[in-house]
């Protein structure tokens, strides 16, 4: 089995993470976004919509969606729990992965894209930036809040949505997108969660 990386890239950077965490090894092969790879065959016969990450396994299959192929490796490697340990607890934490997913590191990458993307040929679009950064604080709200004073945004161990804010985070630092000071708590827990082994 071998993954299809691009490690600058947000939903490389959550799989790749989360991986780590776990302790799971498997091989990489590199599909640089930026010299337009992931519109090219070999890569497109393996992923028609031309995203990374992709999983493919030793028999040809292939998963093309990030938390699709965290669920798999989750139910592959159950301990140590990065999903919850009980029904309640593994929707929760899937809410909060998805509201940070859909709400921050989709829209930290929408603002990157829009304002000064990395990827040739993507055209600035300052308007459609300006209305995803209004529309941050709400949900940099709503995550400051469930953190708290926890180490970690579900509690006291690191789940998949510690590891999808972080990669939403650092696209967004990479992008200079600056987070506002007033989310004390996002802060605090991107400087410790960045000092893990996972994420280097
Ligand atoms: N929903 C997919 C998104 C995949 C995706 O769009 N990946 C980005 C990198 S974060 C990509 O490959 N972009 C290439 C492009 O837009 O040309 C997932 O979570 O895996």
């Amino acid at each position: 089995m071998k993954i299809h990386d691009f490690a600058p890239a947000p939903n490389p950077t959550k799989l790749r993470v989360y991986l780590n965490e776990k302790g799971i090894e498997i091989p990489r092969v590199v599909v640089n976004l930026v010299e337009g790879q992931q519109n090219q065959e070999p890569f497109l016969s393996l992923n028609p919509l031309g995203g990374v990450p992709v999983l493919e396994l030793d028999d040809g299959t292939t998963l093309c969606e990030s938390l699709a192929i965290i669920e798999y490796f989750e139910e592959l490697h159950p301990e140590p729990p990065m999903i919850g340990s009980d029904p309640l607890e593994r929707a929760k934490v899937r809410e909060i992965e998805r509201t940070i997913d859909l709400g921050v590191l989709g829209r930290l990458a929408r603002i990157v894209h829009a304002s000064r993307s990395p990827l040739p040929g993507v055209k600035p679009m300052p308007e459609l930036a300006e209305r995803e950064r209004a529309r941050l604080p709400r949900v940099l709200g709503v995550v400051n809040a469930r953190i708290g004073s926890q180490p970690f945004v579900c509690g006291e161990r690191p789940t998949i949505a510690d590891c999808t804010l972080f990669a939403g985070l650092r696209f967004g630092q990479f992008g200079g997108v600056e987070i506002p000071g007033e989310f004390a708590n996002v802060h605090r827990w991107y400087e410790s969660f960045s000092a893990r082994p996972s994420t280097q």
